[in-house]
């Protein structure tokens, strides 16, 4: 055996990093079920009933179990903490989501997310980009220039995606960001005054922002990795580069 030494997979490790750069920003981390309902996964996020996400083909529905689902992103962590605390409110929520699809080098049905969140008096747009800018130099370095683009999410509005300058070729343009220069990392927006009230805060006395990132394409693009499936493939010579 060439190398028999324990080490930790780069998807953990990436995860872990991300975990402690909010930690030191402030945030708290916040965990919760795998297997959820169709409240906390969609109805409790402004989900209308009729979204395509809710559809067979893109959400795992638990066979005999009515209304439950494997969580198809981290939020409905973030309406369980609304439903239990009081603002001021700062949380990361690090873990597994689910979507049922075709897998393929790009898509997994299970991958890797990390969402947050802020409520308070005073949170605003500008707390977001500020926020943002001070993760991402922290991930990527000082010289890292980040940009936020009008989009649409149900939980959000308005809704943001949010692009970094290409951190392989510092925006001269590769492969990986298809010689654009910006590598789209995030999305994010101020919270839906829907989602609050759902969630048992007033929306008329407080505000939030939150966001949310796939990490398993992130890692991807940082060390060149051009399949997805290749992080639970068991194929040794791919972890034991890292
Ligand atoms: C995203 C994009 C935009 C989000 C919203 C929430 C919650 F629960 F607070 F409403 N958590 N995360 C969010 C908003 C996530 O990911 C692409």
């Amino acid at each position: 055996m060439e190398e028999t030494k324990g080490h930790i997979h780069p998807l953990t490790r990436t995860m872990d990093e991300i975990v402690r750069i909010f930690t030191e920003l402030g945030f708290e981390v916040a965990l919760g079920p795998e297997i959820e309902t169709e409240h906390y996964n969609f109805d409790a996020l402004n989900v209308p009933k009729n979204h395509p996400a809710r559809d067979m083909q893109d959400t795992f529905w638990i066979k005999g179990v009515k209304e439950t689902v494997l969580r198809t992103h981290t939020s409905p962590v973030q309406v369980r903490f609304m439903e239990k605390h009081e603002p001021p409110l700062r949380i990361i929520v690090p873990g597994k989501v689910y979507r049922y699809e075709a897998t393929d080098a790009t898509h997994e049905t299970q991958f890797h997310q990390v969402e947050g969140l802020v409520v308070g008096k005073d949170v605003t747009m500008a707390g977001l980009k500020g926020t943002l800018e001070s993760f991402f130099k922290k991930l990527f370095g000082d010289d890292i220039k980040m940009r936020m683009r009008p989009s649409f999410f149900p939980f959000v509005e308005p809704g943001v995606e949010i692009d970094v300058s290409c951190f392989l070729c510092s925006g001269t343009g590769c492969n990986v960001c298809k010689r654009s220069g910006w590598i789209e990392v995030m999305g994010g927006g101020m919270v839906h005054p829907n989602v609050l009230h759902a969630s048992g805060i007033d929306p008329r006395k407080y505000g939030g922002f939150a966001f949310g990132m796939g990490v398993d394409r992130l890692v991807m693009a940082k060390y060149g990795i051009e399949d997805v499936r290749l992080f639970y493939s068991a194929d040794l010579r791919l972890v034991n580069q890292f």
